[in-house]
């Protein structure tokens, strides 16, 4: 399963508590404060590793504790800091914190890092309280509590390649047709919940990934449907197939629905309205299609007259245009 969304408890180190000690030494016989500082406790730091691909990890871990700092010792010697908790983190991370849903970092190239929390300091020990009136002090602070808190983390999808359309016009049957990817294929809306990505094989030997989406209806943009969740992964892909049914099925006529489409896009995100869209127009077996595919490139061409429409059958493998996309079809 392709794990998405996690929640995830931190905790930086608690500092090391300071130290009340006095030298004990030979021949003197009233020895000063000796009482060290504690060691700074270890913050918790989130990195990308370009390795990983999922958050699948943080279904079984969730907390992450750093160490904390070694009490002050006598001699006025210092504890040690603890070392920092590194956690890795897949690219196309987005870190939110819980409480306030505030967006720290979006995370999306090797080796950025950030602290989510930060260990607390050691306390001082005696011997920074000494002063001329009080040579001997007998306190000492303890280590500050390192940083806590909920984080939420969201994985983007970076594919290069987003599928976006109503549900049921064919998204994951377009995608399990062009890579060796196995998504779920159904007659009913939302078979597919969570993304699914499939590497295709552009034929010159380069290749690139392509991502399923859940399928988007009206109002997705506020949140209904399964809404934002998948809205979000669509801001990651580099070019858009919007996959319309021609076949009008379940009485939908297809030039609102790809109107309609654009619209949530655009009214999630107004930057989704010049991302590069191809147009698969899908489930061309059909015999209502040809005759529907006539006025919907008539009227697509009026409002976006460069737009590429492709006509496909995933069902055949059929497609009529002659791009790459075509490539797993026959023409
Ligand atoms: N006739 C015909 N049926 C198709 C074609 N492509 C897909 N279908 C059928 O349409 C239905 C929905 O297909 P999916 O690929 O699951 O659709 P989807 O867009 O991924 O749907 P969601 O995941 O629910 O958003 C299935 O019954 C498919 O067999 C096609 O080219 N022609
Ligand atoms: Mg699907």
């Amino acid at each position: 399963m392709f794990v998405d969304k996690a929640k995830v408890y931190v905790k930086g180190g608690d500092g090391g508590d300071g130290l009340v000690a006095f030298r004990r030494e030979k021949y003197v016989p009233e020895g000063g404060p000796g009482g060290g500082d504690g060691g700074n406790g270890g913050d918790v730091i989130f990195k990308v590793d370009e390795g990983l691909r999922t958050l699948m990890d943080f279904r079984y871990q969730r907390h992450f504790k750093a160490k904390r700092g070694i009490k002050g010792r006598n001699k006025t010697q210092h504890g040690a800091n603890a070392e920092d908790l590194i956690v890795r983190i897949p690219p196309g991370t987005v870190l939110i914190d819980d409480d306030t849903g505030e967006m720290l970092a979006d995370l999306t190239h090797h080796g950025q890092q950030l602290v989510v929390a930060k260990g607390g300091r050691g306390g001082r020990g005696n011997t920074r309280f000494a002063t001329a009136n009080n040579t001997a002090p007998e306190i000492a602070e303890n280590g500050e509590e390192g940083e806590e808190r909920y984080i939420v983390m969201e994985l983007k999808v970076m594919a290069d390649v987003g599928l976006v359309g109503f549900p049921s016009v064919g998204k994951s049957t377009l995608l399990s047709v062009v890579s060796g990817a196995k998504p779920k294929i159904g007659a009913y809306h939302f078979t597919t919940i969570t993304p699914n990505l499939g590497v295709v094989d552009a034929g010159d030997g380069r290749s690139f990934v392509m991502a399923d989406l859940p399928g988007l209806i009206e109002g997705a943009h506020e949140g209904v449907g399964l809404g934002h969740e998948f809205l979000r992964h669509v801001e990651r892909t580099r070019i858009i197939i919007h996959v319309v049914d021609m076949a009008g099925s379940e009485d939908r006529d297809p030039y609102e629905d790809w109107v309609k489409i654009n619209d949530e896009l655009k009214l999630y995100n107004i930057d989704l309205s010049d991302r590069p869209q191809i147009v698969a127009a899908n489930k061309m077996d059909m015999p209502e299609s040809a005759e529907n595919l006539v006025s919907f490139i008539e009227r697509v061409k009026e409002v976006k007259p460069d737009i590429e429409i492709m006509p496909i059958s995933s069902l055949t493998r059929q497609c009529s245009g002659t791009s790459i996309s075509c490539s797993g079809y026959a023409r």
